[in-house]
């Protein structure tokens, strides 16, 4: 009986070759785009660690607010004995959910892209936890996923908002696979971060010390590392603006003057105007009717609907 199984389902290639299409699609398009997921190097990973400690960036103090509040909630009403949890990443707020689970808890199951990530997050789990089964896995969640035969019933959380980060129809694709992981009895825990006035939800995407500015632009050293190209960071400015029509925060890179990259890996030179925007970012923010209306079209049903003290955030619990 091994504490420790790390499956990888994600061949070791596909990420590079997963980019070079992000980025060959993305940077040939009117308008240029970028996928989010591409911001999570070491060091964006790093810096987004650092935004959840900004003053302006309220998101992960919400909820773990509530995650702490509830996590007995969670327990009693989920009976889960195996906690799967989708971009783990450092699972940091969910220690409070295992601890809640623990008596009946038999396995905890990380999945994240990040080999490196979910190995540390294991590791301080595993320590303290004798007895717990922690059966990693390496894998994109937003394809269809196939988890270990680990003992029901199963409570899938996904934590932090970044549902937000897919786009509608993504989204209900997303929920629709997630709905295909679980059984009559199975749960689903889903953070959402709440639509609320234009200056607190852009001051959260455009902080004053400029960490989320170097986070956007991170995506720029990415692509010149992986792929040489030669973006200049400096060449662009950080820009977050609220769609109030569609209800997310948008972010962009502006390039500041006329400048033309090269993308050697590609074959590829891409050209941007003077003031041309590329979106690298959409973070949705929800209501209660829209997350319950989507739930309920991929066949779950809303059971409990909690939120921070503040009104802020959401933390969903769905049944199957
Ligand atoms: C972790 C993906 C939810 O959208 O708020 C933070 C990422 N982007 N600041 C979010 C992010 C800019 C974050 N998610």
């Amino acid at each position: 009986m091994s504490p420790f199984l790390l499956t990888r389902t994600l061949p070791e290639d596909a990420v590079g070759a997963e980019l070079r299409a992000d980025v060959l699609h993305g940077l040939t398009r009117t308008p240029k785009e970028l996928p989010p997921k591409w911001f999570y190097d070491e060091r964006g990973s790093e810096l987004f660690e650092e935004i959840t400690r900004l003053p302006e960036y309220y998101p992960t103090r919400a909820e773990r607010e509530i995650i702490i509040a509830r996590a007995p909630l969670v327990a009693a009403a989920t009976g889960a004995r195996t906690l799967v949890e989708l971009g783990s990443g450092s699972s940091e707020k969910t220690r409070f959910l295992i601890d809640a689970l623990l008596p009946e808890l038999d396995s905890y199951v990380p999945v994240d892209v990040s080999e490196s990530a979910l190995r540390g997050a294991a590791e301080v789990l595993i320590a303290d936890r004798p007895g717990l089964h922690v059966h990693a896995l390496v894998a994109d969640f937003t394809r269809g996923l196939v988890l270990p035969g680990t003992p029901g019933p199963r409570l899938v959380a996904f934590l932090g908002g970044t549902i937000g980060n897919l786009l509608p129809q993504e989204r209900a694709a997303f929920l629709g696979s997630v709905r295909a992981m679980l059984t009559p009895g199975d749960s689903l825990l889903l953070g959402t971060d709440l639509v609320k006035d234009e200056e607190t939800l852009v001051a959260a995407y455009d902080d004053a010390a400029g960490v989320t500015a170097a986070f956007n632009k991170n995506v720029l050293s990415v692509i010149d590392r992986e792929l040489g190209a030669d973006f200049d960071p400096d060449d662009f400015a950080h820009v977050a603006v609220w769609d109030a029509e569609r209800e997310w925060i948008e972010m962009r890179l502006r390039a500041r003057a006329e400048v033309t990259v090269k993308i050697p890996e590609l074959d590829l030179a891409v050209q941007f105007a003077a003031g041309e925007e590329m979106r690298t970012e959409v973070s949705a923010k929800f209501r209660q009717d829209g997350v319950r209306a989507e739930l309920a079209a991929a066949q779950l049903e809303l059971t409990h609907w909690w939120t921070d003290t503040a009104g802020r955030f959401a933390l969903s619990l769905a049944t199957a």
